[in-house]
Formats: structure tokens, sequence, C-alpha cells
């Protein structure tokens, strides 16, 4: 490797040193430069995820429990500062750029641009957005709501920033309006999660408290990178390192914050230059090679524990468990005595003997922990690689005590409450029936539209508005081409926003622009300022409130939005709208008539810390069909394009460690060795000597054609190629400019969570290279 790189390429080099330390704080310095101008606001930012502070719109980990120091976090850090801003963006910024002009900028100028501070309605004549007065802005949105043909043409995204305020007033709102059509971000993400898991455990949540992470033996990671994405989680995993626990990683890309970490909070690492190890284990299986993987560890749980029952050794397998709780494992015996080693190995990418290796580990584990995050879920079998990782933790029934249990790494710093509070297209009848005596109006029983649906409805003409609670739904979205069509198909798209982003350039009939105010700050309302509350990945509720000064004193809260939105277009409403806005108790108090889980919710989350919500299969109690944990078999072991399409390798698209989402804050992705740029793909340095390429080629990626009579337009153009630490027939590249290389109908048919992580595609020399 070290030959291939020689090469000098611009912008491409090596990172030599551990996640965190000062490279850490030096970023989170100039961020802070760079959005709050010199000195403004520190102290602000220490308020990060305090008891009376803001809960940090970063990610989904936990608080610890000893939350009394602030904990450092990079990434969190850069967050707060791209939202606490002191950049504008103001109507005299539309009034000075066609929405055409605004086109043209990238996604990272878009926002930089600054906060939105003012309602806005795009005007055709001009094609420019225009300021409108809130009370216009309403009356117009009801009005062509209600001009619809009927509930169900209308869409309303979620994107896992809204409180649990606001999206209960938003799913209340669409219902009683008369669609379940509830596209959300989770549908991109975590969707195999909410289906898999409750199919083979009885939730659709992680098992597991922070405490856990403090009494088990062994935890590991597949398919997720905390070190970018969760960073606070390297604290929790950096204590464990110190306390002698194992860390198995299973990752196809080397991850530095998964190898070596420098806790900024620790005066002795930071002063002497010290990391501690993270991974004890690094397994890098092809990409899509998980359930291949898993099943392996299976096979070998199974031999072992035959041999050991043979030479009447202590058994591997947790036979009083399976046979107590749980139902299908001989079917999943008969299926891994039925695999091959061969096969598991060809579809791995990882040898039978570091398999059975990795699965010493776990047999050795006392108590073990399976965190995963996208690279798990986004796959066309990402449902069942879910079931796949319950059955592994099953065998050794380890879930449902001290220790142990399944953590999916939520993305969304509020995705998993919004979920919780209503926000779905499959309502289940016992929810819509509290709905329906809580609020007495009849709620729509049809099944909604998830995200790929809601495209798909959108460009065959059927649904016509959009609503959009947060987020930046067609640029996260698969095949920005078809998305951005369906956009500018619509009669009506109203985004409710803090920044400017290509979704809302992608006008249609009517657009409107609504500014709200972020989590940072302040949200007064009559009774006084408002706290919001928030669920994390491990099911605490906590509350968070905003210490800031709003960027504008035209910016209106979520709540308030919704509920005006709601006024404007449901005149007969039984709800009183304005009540609720007025004092957010008082949505607390219905949201806790819906959901009786949320008991005691207005006292109960005034705690320092919150409170936890119950988790079934975390006291084993089994929710599912049989009332039993379920074995569920996978047949086969996924996909294999590479077979069928010869030469072809399997993209997945990532995040850089200078992005969040489709917010791009930054150029580099400092811990991959890049700078001051994002077009490169990460390959293997076989497979470039393979194919005849040499670091620092410029490749042309073209998606092998999966839609018929379309060959060949799926291309990403004049990348630089990086040899990498990624396993052989595995390339990586940067979502969301790669999105123009999934299809639409890539998806895992059982959750409808797009294929983000397994994309086949073909890498050829530049037909044009412009170096
Ligand atoms: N700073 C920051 N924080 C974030 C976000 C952000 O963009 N920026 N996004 C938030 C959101 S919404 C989410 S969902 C999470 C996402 O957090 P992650 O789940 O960490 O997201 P990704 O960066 O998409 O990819 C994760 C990892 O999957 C690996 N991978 C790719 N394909 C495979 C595979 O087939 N198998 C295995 N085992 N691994 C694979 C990649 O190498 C990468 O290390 O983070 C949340 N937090
Ligand atoms: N290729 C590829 N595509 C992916 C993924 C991938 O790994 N690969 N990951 C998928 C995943 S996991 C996810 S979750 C989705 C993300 O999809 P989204 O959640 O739709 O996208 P974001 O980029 O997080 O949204 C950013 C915008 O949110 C708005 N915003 C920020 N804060 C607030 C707030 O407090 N309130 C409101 N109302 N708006 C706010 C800003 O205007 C900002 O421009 O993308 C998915 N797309
Ligand atoms: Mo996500």
């Amino acid at each position: 490797m070290d030959d291939t790189r020689r090469k000098d390429v611009p912008g491409v080099g090596r990172y030599g040193g551990p996640a965190g330390g000062w490279g850490a704080l030096q970023a989170v310095a100039r961020a802070i430069r760079g959005q709050m101008g010199t000195g403004r606001n520190a102290i602000m930012l220490m308020r990060v995820n305090q008891p009376d502070g803001f809960d940090c719109p970063g990610c989904a980990w936990p608080d610890p429990r000893h939350g009394s120091s602030f904990e450092f976090c990079e990434n969190g850090a850069k967050a707060v500062a791209w939202e606490a801003t002191s950049h504008r963006t103001t109507p005299g910024f539309f009034a000075a750029h066609t929405v055409t002009e605004l086109f043209r900028m990238t996604d990272h100028e878009l926002e930089d641009e600054g906060r939105l501070t003012h309602p806005m309605a795009y005007d055709a004549a001009t094609d420019r957005y225009v300021p409108i007065e809130w009370e216009d802005a309403m009356s117009r949105i009801g009005e062509a709501l209600r001009a619809l043909p009927h509930p169900d043409a209308a869409e309303f995204y979620t994107s896992g920033r809204a409180s649990n305020e606001a999206a209960f007033l938003y799913q209340l709102f669409a219902r009683e309006f008369g669609t379940n059509n509830f596209p959300d971000c989770s549908n991109m993400c975590h969707e195999a999660t909410s289906v898999g898991m409750p199919e083979s455990i009885g939730v659709g949540k992680g098992t597991v408290t922070l405490e856990d992470f403090d009494h088990c033996d062994a935890i590991f990671c597949f398919g997720h990178n905390p070190g970018t994405n969760h960073p606070r989680m390297l604290a929790t995993l950096r204590a464990a390192s110190r306390r002698g626990a194992q860390i198995i990683v299973v990752n196809p890309l080397r991850e530095r914050g998964l190898e070596r970490f420098t806790s900024p909070q620790s005066p002795a690492e930071m002063s002497l230059g010290l990391s501690t190890p993270i991974a004890t284990q690094y397994v890098q299986p092809r990409i899509g090679g998980d359930a291949a993987v898993i099943k392996g560890m299976m096979k070998a749980l199974l031999e072992a524990d035959r041999e050991a029952r043979a030479g009447l050794l202590p058994p591997v397998i947790d036979q009083a468990f399976i046979d107590g709780h749980t139902t299908g494992y001989d079917g999943l015996v008969a299926n891994l005595d039925d695999t091959a080693w061969p096969d598991i190995e060809a579809a791995s990418g990882l040898t039978q003997q570091s398999i059975e290796e990795t699965a010493r580990i776990y047999a050795d584990a006392k108590a073990a922990i399976f965190c995963y995050g996208m690279g798990i879920t986004q796959h066309r079998q990402g449902t069942a690689n879910v079931h796949q990782l319950c059955n592994l933790l099953l065998m050794r029934g380890n879930i449902g005590r001290a220790g142990a249990g399944i953590c999916p790494l939520r993305g969304h710093s509020n995705v998993q409450g919004d979920r919780t509070v209503g926000i779905t297209e499959i309502p289940s009848d016992a929810f819509l029936d509290r709905m329906e005596a809580t609020f007495g109006t009849a709620m729509p029983r049809r099944r909604g539209h998830n995200a790929v649906e809601t495209m798909q409805a959108m460009l065959a003409g059927e649904s016509r508005a959009l609503i959009a609670l947060g987020g930046n739904l067609p640029v996260a979205m698969p095949d920005p081409e078809l998305c951005h069509a369906a956009m500018r198909k619509l009669d009506l798209s109203v985004h409710i926003a803090t920044k400017l982003n290509r979704s809302h350039l992608l006008v249609g009939k009517q657009s409107f622009l609504l500014p709200c105010l972020g989590r940072t700050e302040i949200d007064m309302q009559e009774t006084g300022p408002q706290s919001v509350t928030v669920e994390d990945s491990m099911s605490m509720v906590h509350a968070s409130r905003g210490t800031l000064q709003p960027a504008s004193d035209m910016l209106r809260s979520e709540p308030w939005i919704v509920a005006a939105m709601a006024k404007a277009t449901l005149p007969g409403s039984k709800v009183d709208w304005d009540a609720l806005t007025a004092d957010y108790n008082r949505i607390r108090d219905l949201i806790e008539r819906v959901f009786p889980d949320f008991k005691d919710y207005n006292a109960r989350v005034s705690e320092p810390l919150g409170f936890r919500l119950p988790n079934a299969a975390s006291a084993r109690r089994w929710n599912t069909n049989s009332k039993r944990a379920n074995f569920i078999t996978m047949e086969g072991l996924g996909e294999m394009p590479a077979r069928d399409h010869s030469g072809a390798l399997m993209l997945a698209t990532i995040r850089s460690h200078d992005q969040y989402n489709t917010t791009i804050y930054g150029y580099n992705d400092r811990y991959r060795g890049i700078t001051d740029r994002r077009d490169v793909i990460f390959v293997n340095p076989s497979d470039l000597e393979a194919l005849g390429l040499a670091h620092g080629d410029k490749v042309d990626v073209e998606a092998v054609s999966d839609r018929v009579g379309v060959p060949g337009n799926r291309v990403l153009r004049n990348v630089t190629a990086v040899a990498y630490e990624i396993s052989r027939g595995s390339v990586a590249a940067y979502y969301p400019e790669a999105n123009h290389l999934v299809a639409l109908e890539n998806f895992d048919p059982r959750s409808g969570t797009p294929s983000y992580k397994s994309v086949p595609v073909f890498l050829r020399a530049c037909r044009a290279p412009h170096q």
C-alpha cells in the first residue's frame, strides 16, 4: 500500500494520528471562528447536553449519568456552530438571486449563507423567493391543501431533528387532514431495524442502556463509524477498552476512530500525546458481506458447541435460554449445517479461520453487546441482516441481561422519538384507536407512503403536495434525476427549515420556505419560554431548552408552525391548537394520553436526566406473534453482483468527517487523509492494480445498469481513485454526490430502505481527464 500511495496526489494524504486529540480541538476552533466569529458564545457550547441546556443536534448517543462535566465532541460542536452561526440568508439575498442561479451553488454554499430569517414564497414570474407574512403563507397553504383531490395526495415528510412535541402535533394535523403518508428520514436509515427487530425480539429499538457498556465483556461494532458520526460514543468505547473489554470491529474500511482515540477530556493523554487503542480485533469483510460473516460465526459456534459437548466441556450455546424463550432454532441449525464454508468465505471475503476466531471471542464473552449502523441496514438485505444479528445474540442468551443486548445507533438526534410519538406510515390499530378516543375524530386507516413510495407517487402525479418538517428529502434520496423531477411536478411544496438547501430550489407551482427556531434558541410562547423533549438511541427521554436569542424575530417554533398550518387547513378542527402552542406541557399531556408509556410525562421529564421508556425485550418479554424471541433463518448469503457482472465492485456511499448528512460543513475528511476535496473514491490497492489503474488516477464510476433500457446513464465522472485500506471488491465514495449512482428501485423489499451501501459499479479510466 505504501508503494502504491507514494505518488503525490493533491489533497490526498495519510492521517497518522489517533481520533480526537488536539486535531479535534483545532477543528472546533476553526468551525466556531468560521460560523460565529471570534469569542462569541463559546460558553453556550458548554451547555450542550447539560441537564438545563439544549440537546445536541449532532447525534442520538445518550448522555452519561454523571453528566456534570462538559462532554467534548468535535462534531457536536460543529453541528451547534452551524446552527448558531452569525451568517444570515435574508430577503435581500433572495432578491439578488433567481432560484435558477441559486441552484448552481453547491450544497455547502447554500447552507453557508446562514440562517433563514423571513418566511418566503416562490414567485414564478420573477423566478425568485419573495417575502410573505406568516398569516398569508398559512392561508395559501391551507387553501392549496384543501384543494387537493383527496388527503392521500399530500405527503408529510419528517427529518429526525423535530422534537416529540412538534412531531406529535404534526402527525395529529396530517391524520386529522386524513392521511398516513409519513415518509421520514428513518425510511432511509434504520427502517430495517424498525421492521426486523420486532419480528425477531418484539421491539424496534435498542435493548441496552449506557450502564450495560460498563458490564459487558465484548462490544461488536458492525458497520458504523462513531469517530465521525457518534463521537461521544468513543468515550464509552475508550472506557471499555481501558477495563479490558474486547472490541471487535466489522467494517470493510479501516476507520481511525475505531482504532485509536485520544480523549480531549484526558489531560494525561492530551499533554503526553498518548492514545487508547479501541479495536482489539478489526475484521474487514466485503461490502454487503455481513450476513455471511454472521452466519459463519453462528456456524462456528454450533460446531464448537458440538465439540464441547462431545468432550464434556461447558456448552457454547445457551440451550436453557433457547428452550425457555425462543422458537425457530432447529430451522436455523439445519440451514447453518447446509451452508458450506467455501460459500461463506466467498460471500464474506474472510477466511474460515478468521471468522472462527471472531466467533471464539464472542463465545468467550459472558456478556456481549452488538452495535450497528448504516453498514448493516442500507442494503437490499438490510432487514435480514438485522435478523441475523438478533439470531447470533439469542444463541448465547445475550438479550435481556446486564451487559448484553443490541444497540442500533440511530441517526438524527430525535429520529427515534419522532417514531415513538406517531410518525409512521404503518400505524397500528391500537394507536389509531387511542388517537380517536383522545381527539374524538376519525383517523385514516389506510397504510401511507414511505420515502421511496412518496417519490414514486410524486413522479406518477398522484401525490400533489409535500410538506417537509426539516430535512432535504430529494437530495438525501437515491437518483437525483428522478427525485428532482418529482419535486418540480408538485402543486405545493412547503419547507420548514433553518437553512437554505437544494430541496427548496426544486420549486413546484406554489412553494413556501418557513424559517423555524433551532434547538439552541429560546422558544418564547404565551406562557413563557418552552422546553421540548427528545428520545436518544437508548430510549431515554429528556428535556431540551434553547439558550440563545433567535436568529431573527420572524422565526417561529416548529410546534407553532404546525399548529398554524393545521388551523389554516382544518377550520372545523376539534383541537385547540392555540392552547397547545401556548404551553407545551399540554402537548405532553396529550402524548401521555395516547401513549401510556409516557406516564407522568411532565413530572418525569423535569428530572435532570429524564426517564427511560419501557423496553419489553430488555426484560425478556417478547411482543412477537409467537410471544417468544424468533430465530429467523435467512436463505443464502446475500447478493453477490460481482458474480453476475464480472469486474464489478461494490460501492458504499458514506459520510465524511465534515458533513451532517446533506449538510456539508467543509471539504476535509481528516481521519481518512482527505483535504479540501470530496471528489474521491476509496479503492483497494490490489483492485486498482487488477484494473490497470494507479493511485491518483481519474476514473468514471458507472453503475451496473439495473434499469432496463437506460444503460450507462448513472455515471459519476472524473473522480480520483485513492488507494485505501478497504476490503477487496469494495469501494466507497461520499454521499450525497454518489446518490447519482443509486437507483430508486434499489431498496430492501422488506423495509423500503434504499440500498445506499451496496451499489454495484464499474470503474473505468476517465475518458477525458480534466487534471
Ligand atoms: N457528524 C455527523 N454525525 C452524524 C451524521 C452525519 O452525517 N455527520 N449522520 C447521522 C445519521 S442520520 C446517521 S444514520 C448516522 C450514520 O452513522 P454511520 O452508520 O456511522 O454512517 P455511515 O458513514 O453512512 O457509514 C457507516 C460505516 O459503514 C461502513 N460500511 C459500509 N458498507 C458496509 C457493509 O457492507 N458492512 C459493514 N459492516 N460496514 C459497512 C462504512 O465503512 C462506514 O464506516 O450518524 C448520525 N450522526
Ligand atoms: N447515498 C446515501 N444517501 C443517504 C444516506 C447514505 O448513507 N448514503 N443516509 C440516509 C440517512 S441515514 C438519512 S437520516 C437521510 C437524511 O435525510 P434528511 O434528514 O432529509 O437530511 P438532512 O441533510 O439531515 O437535512 C438537512 C436540512 O435540515 C434542515 N434543518 C436542520 N436543523 C433543523 C431543525 O432544527 N428544524 C428544521 N425544521 N429543519 C432543520 C436544514 O434546512 C438542513 O438543510 O439521508 C439518507 N441518504
Ligand atoms: Mo440517518
